[in-house]
């Protein structure tokens, strides 16, 4: 066969494959986003609603529903819950402490899952959103200190940062490339940022109705929310908080390694992505 067919053929399996991969994620995401307007009819979101993503957490998350506080800055928050698929009992104890619940029937990763909460929260009303781990490694106490600089109007997006709070985890190569990484996005993105890999994090409403639309990433996400976030001119803040150790279990997002490469490429795809639309808007305009 020669070369060329040979390779259409191939490229074309592959385009078929894509294709259904992504229809298979649109009926996942489908049937989670039904079965929680079925659950939550006319649901109408107080002011602050805490995103946690959670993908077998059923051992950690009850304390962290637990230790939620009723408002924040003297707003109500509520917590809303997306269980990434699974198939333990993650999604029986969010609605036990009262959790909102959405739930996948496959995982997709923790950016999928982000942003179907985001679509929630954004279509029923919240004002502000908060980002946080299942795991028990932020301190829901200390939500008031993410969300207060939003609420006084002085940034639009906070992220959480253990180097100028209190780090209680021992990895000193992550703590390394917690440093290595946020000088990076630093160089990026023209903010002075000291912990941009930090899930615990707070958004004016506006922000992800901006970037919604461009966030691609399905787990390593946070590089690309700060990259998008700035590209865009929101502001972007930080605050002190506790970084604690996981309660129990292993991090979903591999060794440190790999980690790592991870976010490094994330970076890079993003970064070129904001050049690329910059240079053609640019272009349009002259
Ligand atoms: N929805 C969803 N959540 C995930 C997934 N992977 C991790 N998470 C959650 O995202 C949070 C952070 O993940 P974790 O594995 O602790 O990552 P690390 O803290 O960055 O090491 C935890 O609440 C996890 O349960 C996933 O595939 N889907
Ligand atoms: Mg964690």
């Amino acid at each position: 066969m020669a070369p060329t067919q040979r390779h259409r053929l191939v490229t074309r399996a592959d385009n078929r494959t894509k294709r259904r991969i992504a229809a298979l994620r649109k009926f996942a995401l489908d049937t989670a986003r039904r079965a929680f307007e079925d659950e939550y009819p006319d649901l109408s979101l107080p002011p602050v609603v805490a995103v946690i993503p959670a993908y077998l957490e059923e051992s950690n998350l009850g304390p962290v529903l637990d230790a939620f506080p009723e408002t924040v800055c003297g707003l109500p928050v509520v917590p809303l819950v997306v269980v990434d698929g699974g198939g333990d009992g993650t999604d029986e104890v969010a609605r036990k402490y009262g959790a909102f619940t959405c739930v996948l029937p496959v995982n997709l990763g923790q950016g999928a899952a982000f942003r179907l909460a985001y679509e929630l929260a954004i279509g029923h009303g919240a004002r502000f959103v908060v980002t946080l781990d299942a795991d028990g490694q932020n301190d829901p106490a200390e939500m008031d200190r993410l969300v207060g600089p939003l609420v006084r109007g002085e940034t639009d997006f906070v992220i959480a940062s253990r180097q100028l709070g209190t780090d209680h985890t021992t990895d000193r190569f992550r703590r390394a490339g917690v440093e290595l990484y946020a000088r990076l996005l630093g160089v990026v993105t023209g903010q002075h940022l000291t912990d941009t890999s930090n899930g615990y994090r707070a958004f004016r409403v506006e922000v992800l109705s901006d970037i919604l639309p461009h966030l691609r990433q399905d787990q390593y996400q946070t590089a690309e929310v700060v990259i998008t976030a700035a590209a865009s001119g929101w502001r972007i803040g930080e605050c002190p908080i506790t970084w604690h150790p996981r309660a129990s279990g292993e991090s979903k997002k591999g060794g440190n390694l790999f980690f790592g490469a991870q976010y490094a490429r994330v970076i890079a795809v993003t970064w070129a992505r904001t050049l690329l639309v910059r240079r053609h808007m640019q272009v349009r305009q002259g």
